[in-house]
């Protein structure tokens, strides 16, 4: 999908030049390990090498967008030739997403003046269309569908790593892509870390197990967290579970377009507090996810960011108590004219097995 004439709203300058592999797809639905894409006076350029010369003419044919594809040196002629017009006085360019080097390499082609607009363009991609919804709705429901799955074959004994080898399984032979983030599998102690890093720790009774995960789906990210249990959890694990539980419930009925992130935020954060947790809440609430599976917008204490219908936001908060265990439960939802859509269906009461 051509997407490109969305860099039109940002009236900051006369041409963009994209460098990264995620935004070339978004605004030309190509995918590509390399190339960049030029954007001038209604005018869009797709530069790559000859890899995928052949590919991007046909997938181009029709459409208003050339291809060029050669070698570094006849690419540097091209970007010269585009970029050297009279009526380009600036160009902007991803600095949030392009090296020292790079960046080095492309001023030095051509004497004009760049502009940082790498955030502007990520707030392109905040607000979803009807294909990204339905890509993200997708990708969802194959991580719903592992859930279920891994349930029926978590059994004491198991390590980290073995469930989270079956987890990625389940993720992609239910129709995942790939996996949209390295899997946290986080048991018994390792739990307190919020995103502990995969272990030989073998689950063991009285462990909770918090798994964070999700699909990639057509380039689109899911995202969620559940927190189990292996055996009969202590009394203060279930009151911490139920306090996390019912600090993500009061968030996401809280969750509407035109409130404040920061809002959303303080409400879960307020309810942890209230429970005695204050200091125990280590990460922020949720964000927004689509081709990357951390975007835009940020929920957590500090964002001042509106939500606006057809964004797709996570909503996790959890506590942790060092040394000994953690929580976090994970939902995704899209933001909707009225109301929103919660598209993790997985069953939130305190799971034992
Ligand atoms: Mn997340």
């Amino acid at each position: 999908m051509l997407r490109i004439d969305k860099l039109k709203q940002l009236e900051i300058c006369d041409a963009y030049f994209i460098s990264s592999s995620t935004n070339r797809y978004y605004f030309c639905g190509f995918k590509s390990s390399f190339g960049y894409v030029i954007y001038t006076e209604g005018n869009a350029y797709f530069l790559t090498d000859k890899r995928y010369g052949e590919e991007a003419r046909a997938f181009f044919n029709g459409q208003s967008i050339k291809v060029i594809d050669g070698n570094k040196n006849q690419l540097n002629d091209a970007i010269q030739e585009i970029l050297s017009s009279a009526s380009i006085n600036t160009v902007g360019y991803e600095d949030n997403r392009t090296s020292c080097s790079d960046f080095n390499d492309l001023s030095g082609l051509i004497n004009k003046k760049f502009i940082a607009v790498g955030k502007q363009i990520d707030k392109l991609r905040i607000i979803k269309d009807e294909y990204e919804l339905a890509q993200i709705e997708a990708a969802q429901k194959v991580t719903d569908k592992a859930f279920a799955k891994i349930l029926t074959i978590i059994k004491g004994g198991m390590t980290e790593k073995d469930i989270c080898a079956e987890l990625e399984y389940q993720l992609k032979i239910n129709g995942a892509d790939g996996i949209a983030f390295d899997t946290i599998i986080a048991s018994g102690s390792n739990s307190s870390l919020p995103h502990a890093s995969l272990s030989k720790r073998k689950i063991e009774n009285g462990d909770f197990i918090v798994m964070d995960f999700g699909a990639k789906y057509n380039g689109y990210c899911s995202d969620m967290t559940r927190t189990i249990s292996l055996g009969k959890p202590s009394a203060e694990m279930v009151k911490v579970y139920e306090t996390v539980l019912k600090a993500q419930t009061l968030a996401i009925n809280a969750l509407k377009a035109g409130i404040n992130c920061k809002e959303i935020y303080n409400i879960s954060n307020n309810y942890i507090s209230a429970n005695g947790y204050e200091k125990q809440f280590l990460h922020g609430l949720g964000h927004g996810l689509g081709l990357e599976i951390h975007e835009g917008p940020w929920i957590n204490n500090l964002s001042d960011e509106i939500l606006e219908k057809n964004t797709v936001v996570t909503i996790e908060p959890g506590i942790y108590i060092e040394k000994s265990f953690g929580v976090r439960i994970e939902d995704l939802i899209i933001i909707k004219e009225n109301g929103i859509k919660n598209l993790t269906n997985a069953d939130k009461k305190l799971i034992l097995i």
